[in-house]
């Protein structure tokens, strides 16, 4: 959890004055140490020490500057998968994050894309899955406000600046990368309706699951 400067931004093609590291500010350490926005400093690392393909998946806890409510946590956990090998296509992206939404969420689940920004994939997207509470037929849905879509998470094909910084060439190999936040996921699975409850440690919460 706690990093270094480069793994959680420089080697994810977010340079010191990018503006990505506003949504990003975080709790600093002394020097140059911080504690972790994101688990991308773990596949970096396998990178750096791994010659490719390679498959990660990498769940843990993660920290941001977040004014706490009933959504938003300055500590919570993500899980982010990557794959890197000759060939791999957006069309694998998409093929995966359908089938790992039909798990999560129930086999009728489909999942839409939409173009987003992110520094350390091109092209990159958010994607959404049909609503497995209400299937868009309650307007008053807690999870999906009626639109029929919940807002899961993000992906995209990992940038050639990110395959520069660990050492492999982006002429010969490609990859995706996918990221969500899992307490989000909980809460939808499992009708929580407040995100303070996963680190409150009251035992009347952990207890029932
Ligand atoms: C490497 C290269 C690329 C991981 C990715 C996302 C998109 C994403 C958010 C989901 C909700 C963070 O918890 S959240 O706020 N994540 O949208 N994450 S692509 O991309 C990587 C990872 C590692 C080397």
């Amino acid at each position: 959890e706690a990093e270094d400067e480069y793994h959680n931004f420089d080697a994810l093609n977010t340079p010191a004055d990018h503006p990505a590291r506003d949504l990003h500010d975080t709790f600093y350490l002394e020097d140059t140490g911080l504690l972790r926005t994101q688990t991308s400093t773990v596949q970096i690392r396998v990178m750096e020490q791994t010659p490719p393909p390679i498959r990660i998946i990498s769940p843990g806890r993660c920290y941001r500057k977040e004014t706490v409510d009933a959504t938003h946590h300055f500590a919570f956990h993500q899980i982010e998968g990557l794959y890197v090998d000759r060939g791999v296509s957006f069309a694998d992206l998409k093929g995966t994050i359908e089938a790992m939404g039909r798990q999560v969420l129930g086999e009728e689940t489909r999942v839409r894309f939409r173009p987003h920004f992110f520094p350390f994939t091109e092209p990159s997207v958010e994607y959404d899955f049909t609503c497995s509470i209400c299937g868009g037929q309650n307007a008053a849905c807690s999870i999906c406000k009626g639109t029929g879509w919940v807002e899961i998470a993000g992906a995209g094909m990992v940038d050639p600046a990110v395959f520069e910084a660990v050492g492999y060439d982006p002429e010969e190999f490609t990859g995706f990368a996918f990221g969500m936040g899992l307490e989000r996921i909980a809460m939808i699975r499992y009708g929580i309706d407040d995100i303070r409850l996963f680190l409150e440690n009251d035992l009347r919460f952990t207890r029932q699951f």
